[in-house]
């Protein structure tokens, strides 16, 4: 089997992640274009790689020689045009999540894949390549909990960075649960409603942090989701499942618990790096497979765009303070 080439669009925190992680822990893939606005970073980061082309326009870097595949993990509103010329020239794409921040920008590439008949575009949602996410969902398939009730999520991050707005700590952080959610109970989320409490102390001036997302599901069931960006003591994402028969936690990340000079306790990851290294692994293993076989696997361009819709909702919740119903197009057949 060739190894696949791929152009990385965004050679940031998640782009130099996935870097690093193309050649040391995934192989049959390598790095043979980066692309960067940054033109210094850029130079760089190409520079460690053998043989990598460095450009400031994504475009170019997806056309150089040897590309076969595009990972896109430059920040999410520049998402859409990359997406659309790794489209335009055939690539399959992991991009990273949200797919694009607005549903109009989703829709435009799912006009786009549907023009080539075929699916190209797998979305980084990477808790469902996670050990415990993945057991969560084999237990409620097999109906081991019943019909599901309630998710109760947590999901915390020590600190924000600098440019992260109150929307942000929906269509960037609560992203991923409407995803998860959605995945895990196999429903559409069809409302959301969005508290906040006075925001703490410790939440840079003007973000509301903490947040309190209630989405409410096809099969009835309802998501709750703690997302708090500045909780200080590090990176936790936690889901209790409470169905007719029963409930199921993940997230506890008790891997090992020390006791020691009369304490007993653990560590807490600080970052999602960390805590979801092995799935974020797994994730882009099983994309480079199934690139180099010339398919794509996993969350798709309709996962992107309902999770989008579900984000524009989250949105007007938070501005009106309404339960807002969320508004899916038809599912067209390219992605049923
Ligand atoms: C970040 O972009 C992620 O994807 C993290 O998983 C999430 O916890 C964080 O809030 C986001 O900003």
């Amino acid at each position: 089997m060739s190894t696949l080439g791929i152009a990385v669009i965004g050679a940031g925190k998640m782009g130099g992640d996935h870097i690093r992680r193309i050649g040391r822990t995934v192989g049959g893939a390598r790095v043979v274009a980066v692309a960067d606005p940054d033109g210094d970073r850029v130079k760089e980061v190409a520079a460690a790689l053998e043989g990598a082309s460095a450009h400031t326009d994504p475009a170019a870097a997806m056309a150089a020689p040897g590309v076969d595949a595009a990972l896109i993990a430059s920040p999410g509103p520049a998402h859409e045009e990359s997406v659309l010329q790794a489209l335009a020239l055939g690539l399959p794409v992991l991009c990273e999540k949200p797919l694009t921040p607005d549903p109009a920008g989703a829709l435009r590439i799912m006009e786009a894949e549907q023009r080539l008949g075929r699916r190209l575009v797998q979305v980084g949602f990477m808790r469902r390549y996670d050990a415990e996410y993945e057991r969560l969902k084999e237990l409620l398939d097999a109906g081991g909990i019943g019909r599901p009730l309630f998710l109760h999520c947590r999901h915390r991050n020590a600190s924000s960075p600098s440019f992260f707005t109150s929307g942000m700590l929906i269509t960037d952080s609560v992203v991923h649960e409407v995803d998860a959610a959605r995945w895990l109970l196999g429903q559409e989320i069809t409302a959301v409603t969005v508290l906040s409490p006075a925001p703490s102390g410790a939440a840079p001036e003007g973000l509301r942090d903490p947040r309190l997302v209630l989405l409410e599901t096809s099969g009835g069931a309802i998501v709750d989701v703690e997302i708090f960006v500045n909780c200080g003591f590090g990176y936790q994402v936690q889901c209790e499942a409470v169905g007719e028969a029963g409930s199921a936690r993940i997230g506890d990340g008790r891997a090992m618990v020390v006791q020691a000079g009369g304490r007993w306790g653990g560590e807490i990851a600080q970052d999602f790096t960390v805590r979801f290294a092995d799935a974020y692994d797994r994730q882009l293993r099983r994309w480079v497979a199934a690139a180099a076989a010339g398919r794509v696997e996993g969350p798709g361009t309709w996962d992107g765009y309902a999770a989008a819709a579900v984000s524009e909702a989250g949105l007007t919740a938070s501005r009106t303070g309404a339960r807002t119903v969320v508004e899916l197009v038809e599912r067209p057949p390219l992605y049923r």
